[in-house]
């Protein structure tokens, strides 16, 4: 196996949760893996190994993306316009527009098409920094469509340098369909949906929106209850719009994150603390909603919570194509810090998608997914808004050509 030596670079690992700085760092990586990292001047002698000078760069783990909704048909600029006149989310949705749109959109939509609009937003993503990304169905809403979606998600993983988990949103909405028969449509993902796309090898994981517009508590449970008969782990959008103690919930069923939470309470962290789930939080929606209820940040820190941090890409609520800039708002708008930031986009991250024995820090025998920055520091990250700061990809130990 090919065994190659990065060096001239400093290393944020981020092991810890912490930077966790190595100056002059040197990255040994065999195959798809690291082999051993530490500073340059401890490295033992590699033979037959291919040296790469980095050019003082800092390297951080390649950024994980652990919330979005990369794969729909249309958009809904026309939506954000309507809101901008004063006309508010839930009034679009009851309207017929909203999620629902998306749902027409995304159904009227090949599977060729999909992909070759989702493949564009998830190279704005991968420009960025992104190596691993979480990508949800929820636009589909009966099983042939949500079946597309998650294909488009698996054919993406396939195709382009990146890792793809693909996670099932069936109890995303209502569709149409089901109009007033909410109980029927969960008894249909439960009976029907979750079964057959499992079986097609199709999910990594279970996802369900508890809110007092889509899923009660009760109705979630029921879904959680046939992931965890199906063998996958379960992750939940709780308390974005009120607190229906959607997390503590998720926290019962060992969800792997809670998302959103706003709204979320003091018993809420203490239940997500115990159980391990963590706390993904998406500052581009937030942002986009002019929401002004803050997640309780100091709750999450007092009970050790892990945060993650992510785009939540998606038409209706956060258009947004650049994790960085999801860092940034993380530190403006919850007034965490660069380092809290990145620790939520790399091993908070991972943990949110159950990769953390593969994924989401520099350490040997994980994946050797970097980035190399042209930064002077790692606050940068968090500093600049967007934009291209001067990168080298390497995926499993591989450079990525954009
Ligand atoms: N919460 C969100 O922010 C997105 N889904 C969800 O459950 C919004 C999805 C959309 O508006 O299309
Ligand atoms: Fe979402």
């Amino acid at each position: 196996m090919h065994k190659r030596i990065w060096q001239n670079c400093h290393a944020a690992t981020m092991v810890g949760g912490t930077y966790s700085i190595i100056e002059d760092a040197a990255i040994v990586t065999v195959g798809e893996r690291i082999d051993w990292i530490g500073p340059r001047n401890e490295i033992l002698a590699q033979q037959g190994a291919e040296v790469i000078d980095l050019g003082g760069a800092w390297v951080t783990p390649g950024l994980i993306d652990c919330h979005t909704h990369t794969v729909f048909g249309g958009n809904r600029s026309g939506e954000f316009e309507q809101r901008l006149q004063g006309v508010s989310y839930a009034e679009i949705a009851a309207a017929g527009g909203g999620i629902a749109s998306t749902v027409r959109a995304t159904r009227a939509a090949s599977e060729d098409q999909l992909f070759a609009s989702a493949r564009q937003r998830l190279d704005a993503l991968r420009r960025d920094g992104v190596t691993t990304v979480e990508i949800k169905s929820g636009y589909g809403l009966d099983l042939a469509n949500e079946a597309k979606m998650l294909r488009v998600a698996r054919r993406l993983g396939a195709e382009l340098p990146v890792t793809v988990r693909a996670t099932c949103l069936a109890a995303h909405a209502l569709p149409p369909e089901y109009l007033e028969r909410a109980d029927d449509y969960i008894a249909h993902i439960c009976d029907e949906m979750l079964p057959a796309l499992a079986a097609e090898g199709l999910v990594d994981a279970v996802d369900a929106f508890c809110e007092y517009l889509a899923f009660s508590p009760a109705q979630v449970e029921r879904v959680f209850i046939k992931a965890q008969a199906l063998g996958l782990p379960v992750k939940l959008h709780a308390e974005q719009l009120s607190s229906l103690a959607g997390s503590t919930l998720a926290a019962r069923y060992q969800a792997l994150s809670a998302d959103h939470l706003e709204f979320m309470t003091e018993a809420d962290a203490i239940a997500m603390a115990a159980s391990g789930t963590v706390a993904v939080l998406l500052p581009g929606a937030f942002y986009f909603l002019r929401e002004t209820q803050l997640p309780p940040m100091d709750a999450l820190r007092a009970h050790g919570v892990a945060i993650a941090i992510a785009s939540d890409l998606n038409p209706g609520t956060s258009p947004g194509l650049s994790l960085r800039l999801m860092l940034n708002m993380a530190c403006t708008l919850f007034r965490m810090t660069p380092e809290e930031a990145l620790a939520g986009v790399t091993v908070h991250a991972a943990n949110a998608l159950g990769l953390q024995a593969s994924h989401g820090s520099l350490e040997a025998g994980k994946v050797a997914d970097f980035v190399a920055w042209n930064i002077e520091r790692p606050a940068d990250l968090a500093y600049w808004l967007g934009g291209d700061l001067g990168k080298r990809v390497v995926r499993h130990g591989l450079e990525v050509t954009f």
